[in-house]
């Protein structure tokens, strides 16, 4: 990657004020302290509380909703995956609810999201239909990416999510790439890019930010920092744990939320989007929770230590949200039960559209492998003839 500034004078955008390369801006820890899952305190809970009240019903509710169905869609993908209907690696948002709600609540539909290979909660919360999402799961040509692609790779751009990254970091420098199409252009949207805690040491991670920092792009990076990258913990990976602090290095906001507070995820992303959207100022948001499962499908976490399981179970979003609830009255049993049976049958649904859905034909494997024709491109299938006469 080069660090060469690129021409400024040939950018049309006049909506923000003059870039000054590398602009002094503080980095905090704020949110945080407030409501870090692992030193949350009576205070603390009364504020959380305090901030749940404040809150129309109506959002409490809708919030709650589109969760747990995050939750119902992991849970029966994990189930048909053991039923061998979806094949690849498959990693799911358990214990990130919160976290993947709150950030598309704080993004306009228009707003550009790159992520990593655990994005199926983010296609929903980007407004991909769950039947979309279930089929590219399935492989099938309904899918996002025409059943190409599978779990890691969902992609769709009238959503304007633009994927589903498998290599860690590979999302980074693409995101930037995306802000600075979206600043030469003069627009005002803005590119969330979320990434894993472990991708915060990829080489990659810390070129991209450098030149958001250095060209004022409109982008968020979203650290979700689950405490674990595949086996290994955060601690025993990072030589600096709290990584909202790497902001800090390249003089750019850095903040840290509780990521199974979904207020505090919405919010706190809300004014960091709000920013880079007017002043084209990066920032960089950590947003802690704990992963429910393995590191994917397949993994049974045998590594994790019990404290580390009663850990994540003590705060898991979907119950923290629905108590939270019950009790300022927004939610009652009955209607928590009754929910909980729609949103189970609009996945099963989606499984049942997926499962009727087509196999994408053999011969459209290199269709859309590039945007534009590109002079001898190989579209060899497995047992062609590697040279034809
Ligand atoms: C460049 C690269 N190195 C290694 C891997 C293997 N790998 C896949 S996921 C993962 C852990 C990433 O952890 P984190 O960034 O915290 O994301 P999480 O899985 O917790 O969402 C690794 C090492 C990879 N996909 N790409
Ligand atoms: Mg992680």
């Amino acid at each position: 990657m080069t660090t060469t500034t690129p021409q400024k004078a040939t950018r049309t955008s006049s909506r923000r004020a003059p870039k000054q390369p590398a602009v002094t801006t503080e980095t905090t820890g704020i949110a945080s302290s407030e409501s870090l899952p692992d030193d949350r305190t009576a205070s603390q809970t009364a504020s959380f509380d305090a901030r749940v009240a404040a809150e129309d019903p109506g959002t409490l509710r809708k919030l709650y909703r589109d969760m747990l169905f995050v939750r119902r869609f992991e849970e029966r993908t994990a189930q048909s995956y053991q039923q061998a209907q979806i094949g690849g690696y498959c990693h799911l948002n358990l214990g990130e609810e919160a976290t993947v709600i709150g950030l598309g609540a704080a993004m306009r539909p228009t707003d550009y999201l790159f992520t990593n290979y655990r994005e199926h909660g983010y296609a929903l919360a980007k407004g991909i239909g769950p039947g979309r999402v279930m089929a590219e799961l399935y492989g099938r040509s309904t899918g996002t990416s025409k059943g190409w692609g599978g779990s890691m790779h969902m992609y769709d751009t009238q959503t304007r999510l633009l994927g589903g990254y498998a290599i860690v970091g590979g999302q980074v420098p693409l995101a930037v790439g995306a802000a600075l199409a979206i600043d030469y252009r003069g627009g005002d949207d803005v590119v969330v890019c979320q990434m894993g805690e472990g991708t915060t040491n990829i080489g990659a991670f810390h070129e991209s930010l450098n030149l958001a920092a250095l060209w004022n792009l409109p982008i968020v990076f979203l650290v979700v920092n689950n405490q674990t990258g595949m086996g290994t913990t955060v601690e025993k990976s990072s030589a600096e744990p709290d990584l909202w602090k790497r902001a800090a290095a390249y003089r750019m906001r850095g903040e840290r939320v509780d990521g199974t507070d979904v207020l505090a995820v919405r919010d706190t992303a809300g004014q960091l989007i709000d920013t880079a959207r007017r002043e084209g100022r990066p920032a960089l948001l950590e947003a802690v929770s704990h992963r429910l499962k393995g590191h994917s499908v397949v993994d049974p976490a045998k590594y994790r230590t019990e404290e580390m399981v009663t850990a994540a179970r003590s705060h898991d979003p979907i119950e923290i949200w629905k108590s939270a609830l019950l009790k300022t009255g927004a939610l009652s049993e009955d209607s928590a039960t009754a929910l909980d049976a729609e949103i189970i049958a609009e996945v099963a649904a989606a499984v049942e559209f997926a499962h009727t859905s087509p196999h994408p034909q053999p011969s459209s494997l290199f269709d859309y492998t590039y945007a534009t024709p590109v002079p001898g491109d190989s579209r060899r299938l497995p047992a062609d003839p590697l040279f034809t006469a």
